[in-house]
């Protein structure tokens, strides 16, 4: 018990390690994906979609993990983006509440978490979505966005301080979640857009700052001694090489242009733990 505050110290102290990962859940992508977003007017390469997807799912596997699929919607065209409808450590899952045209997304989704995590829903007048939550050791760091409200991010507070977890927030003014501007890269070091977030909030040693026009490279996704990113921002990656070298971790360098026209970046693709 806390002394000061009578509240009971919580039993478990949960820490988010990159090199304990160890599974992958991704969403197969619907034809109503290639649809949608065609009618929105984006030019999307049908094949080009269900490539990349593999190759996104291949290089997860190639980090170790064991990557297990829900199928697809196709009445729900941004099921992909699966990381927005469950935050999810270790054994544990809260099920989010997206924004109304994504709610339909989210039963298939705890049904497959059921089988291997402890399941909680949010309740109330809640937001929350995946891509504003990002874990770092202890802590965990959520966006303030048009996706996540403050009420998202109390609830997530009070859920992760019973796992022992300290909880920052962060607004998020520029961009549709915290994590399209800012992930970790593991080794103390965070990757941001340069003045788009309070920083100072962030317990990192370092930050590599996206070089001029490629703000996507801010979405990256480390995995044990491996770290995803963004193909085609060579600025960035010629930082990236050099964080990998001096920290012995891998790149491997994906192309999501088909997902970026749906608003979706690395992370999105999947729920890991
Ligand atoms: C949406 O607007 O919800 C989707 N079109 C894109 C979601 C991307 N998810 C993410 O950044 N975590």
């Amino acid at each position: 018990m806390n002394q000061e505050t009578n509240i009971p110290e919580p039993q478990t102290k949960e820490t988010h390690d990159t090199n304990n990962l160890t599974n992958a859940l991704v969403r197969k992508v619907s034809e109503s994906y290639i649809d949608h977003y065609t009618r929105e007017g984006m030019n999307i390469m049908q094949e080009l979609v269900y490539e990349q997807h593999k190759a996104y799912v291949r290089a997860l596997e190639s980090t170790g993990l064991n990557v297990s699929y829900v199928e697809a919607d196709e009445e729900c065209p941004d099921c992909v983006f699966i990381e927005d409808t469950a935050i999810v450590l270790k054994k544990h899952a809260l099920i989010a509440r997206t924004i109304k045209r994504r709610e339909q997304e989210h039963d298939a989704v705890e049904a497959a978490l059921l089988k291997t995590h402890i399941v909680s829903r949010v309740s109330g007048e809640v937001q929350l979505e995946g891509g504003d939550v990002l874990h770092i050791g202890d802590t965990t760091y959520v966006g303030l966005s048009g996706r996540t409200n403050h009420l998202g991010a109390d609830f997530l507070t009070a859920f992760l301080s019973q796992l022992g977890r300290k909880v920052v927030k962060v607004p998020v003014d520029n961009c549709l979640h915290l994590k399209s501007g800012v992930t970790y890269l593991g080794n103390g070091t965070l990757i941001a857009i340069s003045g788009w977030f309070n920083l100072r909030r962030f317990d990192v040693e370092d930050v590599i700052y996206t070089q001029s026009g490629e703000h996507t490279a801010a979405n990256c996704l480390r995995i044990r001694d491996k770290l995803l990113i963004q193909q085609g921002c060579p600025q960035t990656e010629k930082l990236l090489k050099r964080f990998a070298e001096k920290n012995s971790v891998q790149l491997l360098p994906l192309d999501t242009s088909e997902f970026r026209k749906g608003g979706g970046l690395l992370t999105c693709m999947s729920i890991i733990w």
